[in-house]
């Protein structure tokens, strides 16, 4: 029985939960085509929402000081059923560069390293990424762990270079003469191989979606601000390591407080605190409770070094967990600490992902879902109007209905025209969204950087960095503001449209689909405030200023352009979507206007045909009653406890929220 079950069932379950997801809304969005009711910027929307569902990835990243176990706690939490010891822990054999482990289907098992040289390049390591030519790719052997233990060597490997290649990568401090010193006679220093490693491999977990990143020691000459600024935020779950032999040390004290503090937030969101090599504490001469005393001592000193409860501190041994888990030695595996910490992680973990995929889809599709709905109620108040007019018919003159006929014309004509209204609002309309979406232009965010690069003039100094940084922000914050104005601007002009619509119609409330730059925002000052920690923290002096600030002004630039580049994307999908339920109704009220004529005036000519109208409008009654329990399965899925919360709805609703149920068979 592989012993991560805790962890890799809850995962799978997690992974279950979101495939069934995706389906909903793939069966959904099928249901809506068949039905008549989507739309292709709908359509679009959906697929990109998919898209992205099924790329999610769950980032575990271990953070700490050289040497404290964090290899070989991924060893032993993760890959303890290859039977051995994986990636290379043992005395001395520092990590030399990032690794991340994952799968991607796409590739085949292997290797992926990324030479040092590239440091040189302004390129950041997630451009690179996309860029397969820069990397060496060496193949897995899956069917030896042995042969596979053997090629993660890689990212350990140093190399011996001279002190001026050194400098030009970043690796030496001028002012510092130790460096003179490591050099030695030779004259030469020790380098890494490899800037940044990835390892393609079809583990179960990795499968699942789990990525894990170890990080080298994050005090240590070379580490670049990327991971800082744009890995380590970008996880879900920072495990960071001490070990019990030392407790929390100064230099602990320091990556805790510039590389994780910074990117956490005040509630050190998603971090667990482990207390590795509690091995080293046992003894027996002084008996299991003694130690187990000062086992906890030693927690709660490390709760209190770094800030946090005493409930986010596991002490663990890395060593005797994947010793035990190779052995099955239950008592062992349960001592090592391994089973409370896994159960930890898939409890905070998950739920909380979950949460936040289920709060994306909805306020993705959402209100797509709920301008379906109201389509649907508006087209059954529709129905139901006609019903009552044909049913007053029964034992009318065809006199009567012809003034009846005659009223409904003309109706009919003044709605066309306004009609012609509603297209010169969207003429206007599309002009306000063309001046949102140059605001938010690759273009203008562009313009910024090199606004903010000739503010700097080139001086990659900590004080360049500073001015530069302020100018950048103070530019994004200004291009925000004048975004937020056209986006109030567009919204008011299309509730006002809304409202006129509804007044006009009597129709049932639509509301046009909202967007908020609020996430958008949220993330920028998330950037500002992890940018400015790690701009004054001591890690800026750590290697050569000039590659270090060039380095943090790429990345900064770099994850700021994604936000923009994100906003832009919802900026142009909300651009087309805003109008569409309305010119839906419009258009549906047209054809509505028309079929009550076209009825009406058959009925006229042979009055004998009245039961047989009647009984379609009610055929027509019952599917879009099936309809709406349909879309309502839809919003309980995506809104679980509002559908918890409100009894009244129909019953579809109350089933829970695992399964979209209604009596139209194509979504089953
Ligand atoms: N006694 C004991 N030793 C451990 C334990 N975990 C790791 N070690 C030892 O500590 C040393 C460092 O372990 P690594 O896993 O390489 O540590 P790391 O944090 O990845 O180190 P860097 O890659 O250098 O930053 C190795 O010799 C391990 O065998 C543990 O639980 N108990
Ligand atoms: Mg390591």
């Amino acid at each position: 029985m592989a012993v991560t079950s805790v962890f890799s069932k809850r995962l799978a379950q997690y992974r279950k939960w979101r495939d069934d997801l995706i389906g909903s809304i793939g069966e959904y969005q099928n249901w809506a085509e068949q039905q008549g009711l989507g739309s292709g910027e709908d359509d679009l929307r959906i697929y990109e929402l998919i898209d992205s569902l099924k790329s999610d990835k769950l980032i575990v990243a271990m953070v700490a000081e050289l040497s404290r176990g964090k290899t070989a706690l991924i060893n032993a939490l993760f890959f303890a059923d290859s039977k051995r010891q994986l990636l290379p822990s043992d005395p001395g054999r520092t990590t030399m560069c990032p690794t991340e482990l994952l799968y991607d289907e796409r590739l085949p098992a292997c290797l992926r390293l990324l030479p040092i040289e590239t440091r040189g390049s302004a390129l950041t390591i997630a451009e690179l990424k996309r860029t397969p030519m820069q990397w060496t790719i060496l193949p897995l052997d899956l069917d030896s762990p042995k042969n596979m233990a053997a090629m993660f060597q890689e990212v350990v490997k140093t190399k011996a270079v001279s002190l001026s290649e050194a400098r030009e990568l970043g690796f030496s401090r001028p002012q510092d003469d130790r460096e003179s010193a490591n050099a030695g006679t030779s004259g030469k220093v020790e380098i890494p191989v490899w800037r940044h490693a990835i390892v393609n491999y079809p583990h179960p977990l990795l499968k699942q979606g789990l990525v894990i990143l170890d990080t080298p020691g994050l005090n240590s000459i070379g580490t670049e601000p990327e991971l800082t600024l744009s890995m380590l935020p970008n996880a879900q779950a920072v495990m960071f390591v001490v070990a019990a032999d030392a407790g929390v040390t100064k230099s602990d004290l320091a990556v805790w407080n510039n590389h994780v503090c910074a990117t956490r937030g005040a509630d050190k969101n998603g971090c667990f605190a482990l207390l590795n090599k509690i091995d080293t504490l046992w003894d027996e001469l002084r008996g299991e409770d003694a130690v187990a005393a000062t086992i906890s001592r030693q927690a709660l000193e490390t709760a209190r070094a770094l800030g946090i409860s005493g409930s986010r501190v596991f002490p663990v041994s890395a060593q005797k967990g994947l010793l035990a888990k190779i052995k099955s030695d239950h008592a062992l595996i349960e001592k090592s600490g391994l089973p409370a910490l896994e159960a930890s992680l898939a409890e905070d973990l998950l739920p909380s992902r979950e949460a936040y995929l289920r709060e994306r889809v909805t306020r993705e599709i959402g209100d797509m879902v709920r301008n379906t709905e109201a389509l649907v109620a508006a087209r059954l108040s529709d129905n139901d109007s006609q019903l009552s007019e044909l049913r007053s018919l029964g034992g009318k003159s065809r006199d009567v209905i012809q003034i009846l006929v005659a009223r409904l014309k003309s109706e009919k004509e003044s709605y066309d025209k306004r009609f012609e209204r509603f297209q010169s609002v969207r003429a206007i309309l599309s002009d306000q969204i063309g001046i949102l979406l140059e605001y938010l232009s690759m273009e203008s965010f562009d313009q910024l950087i090199a606004r903010t690069r000739s503010d700097m003039q080139g001086s990659w100094t900590t004080h360049g960095l500073k001015v530069g940084m302020a100018s950048f922000f103070r530019g994004a914050s200004e291009s925000m503001d004048k975004v937020n104005k056209q986006v109030n601007q567009i919204r008011g002009l299309v509730e006002a449209t809304y409202r006129k619509l509804e007044a006009d119609q009597g129709v049932a409330r639509m509301k046009p689909v909202g967007f908020s730059l609020l996430t958008y925002r949220s993330e920028l000052q998330r950037l500002q405030d992890e940018a400015e920690a790690f701009r004054s923290s001591p890690a800026m002096l750590m290697t050569e200023q000039h590659f270090v600030v060039k380095k943090f002004f790429i990345t900064l630039a770099s994850r700021a352009r994604g936000i923009f580049e994100q906003c832009n994307g919802g900026a142009k999908a909300w651009g087309k979507a805003i109008m569409t339920p309305l010119m839906t109704r419009v258009r549906e009220h047209r054809m509505l206007m028309e079929q009550r004529l076209q009825n009406l005036n058959r009925i006229r000519d042979n009055l004998d045909i009245l039961g047989g109208r009647i009984a379609d409008l009610e055929a027509a009654r019952k599917a879009l009653q099936d309809q709406q329990l349909v879309t309502q399965a839809m919003l309980a899925k995506l809104n679980p406890a509002s559908a918890d919360r409100e009894d009244s709805r129909p019953e579809v609703q109350k089933k829970g929220p695992e399964k979209i149920s209604g009596p139209c068979n194509t979504v089953p």
